[in-house]
């Protein structure tokens, strides 16, 4: 009892404590240290991230496609992300909104995507971060639904291929630094910080 009163404690005086030195310029994370800068909004963190590591495209209209297709994503790993603090009686519900929106509207549009650039790759002749997120929002559908991919062979070999970049093979190892599926510790942890309670 002493020890969980000692993590709650802990926990909130290290947020108190990143709050009140005004490292979190709209008090959210996440936040990054990088080359000097906090940086906040995770648009603007993975945008210069990408930029500074050239995966963000050879010219304004690559930028273009790769912001689109990073949407799409992104809208299609929100619901999964918010899943484990969905209240319970309402779990099931929010699962097979995540398997429709999967199956029927953002997969079909990436195996589209990929057949008619005729490519590797999602965008131009080059690894965009626009892979990357793809690859992380496969990995998450495939998480909570393992037959999901039957009906995608395109998006089954980019997946193959991409997992086998070296850099991202090592990430994909277990004990990396890729985030687990979220456990009870980690929802409790998130729930106590955010003062998050069920989401309806
Ligand atoms: N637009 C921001 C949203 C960030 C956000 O909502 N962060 C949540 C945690 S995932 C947060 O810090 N919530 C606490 C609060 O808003 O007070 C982004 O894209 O990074």
């Amino acid at each position: 009892m002493k020890w969980i009163l000692w993590q709650v404690q802990k926990s909130q005086f290290y947020l108190y404590f990143i709050l009140s030195g005004g490292a979190l310029l709209f008090q959210q994370i996440p936040m990054v240290e990088i080359d000097g800068m906090k940086l906040v909004q995770t648009p603007a963190i993975l945008q210069y991230i990408a930029a500074k590591y050239n995966l963000y495209g050879k010219d304004l209209k690559e930028r273009a496609l790769i912001d689109m297709y990073v949407g799409g994503t992104t809208d299609l790993m929100n619901p999964i992300m918010l899943y484990p603090f969905i209240a319970p009686e309402l779990q099931e519900a929010h699962l097979n909104k995540i398997r429709q929106l999967a199956h029927n509207r953002y997969f079909p549009v990436y195996e589209k995507i990929l057949r008619e650039h005729g490519n590797m790759y999602l965008v131009g002749k080059w690894f965009t971060w626009a892979d990357v997120h793809l690859l992380e929002a496969i990995l998450m559908v495939e998480e909570k639904f393992a037959d999901l991919m039957a009906d995608f062979p395109l998006l089954r070999d980019f997946k193959a291929r991409i997992s086998e970049i070296p850099t991202i093979k090592a990430f994909l190892q277990p004990g990396s630094q890729r985030k687990p599926v979220p456990d009870e510790k980690y929802v409790e942890t998130v729930r106590r910080v955010l003062q998050l309670h069920h989401v309806t």
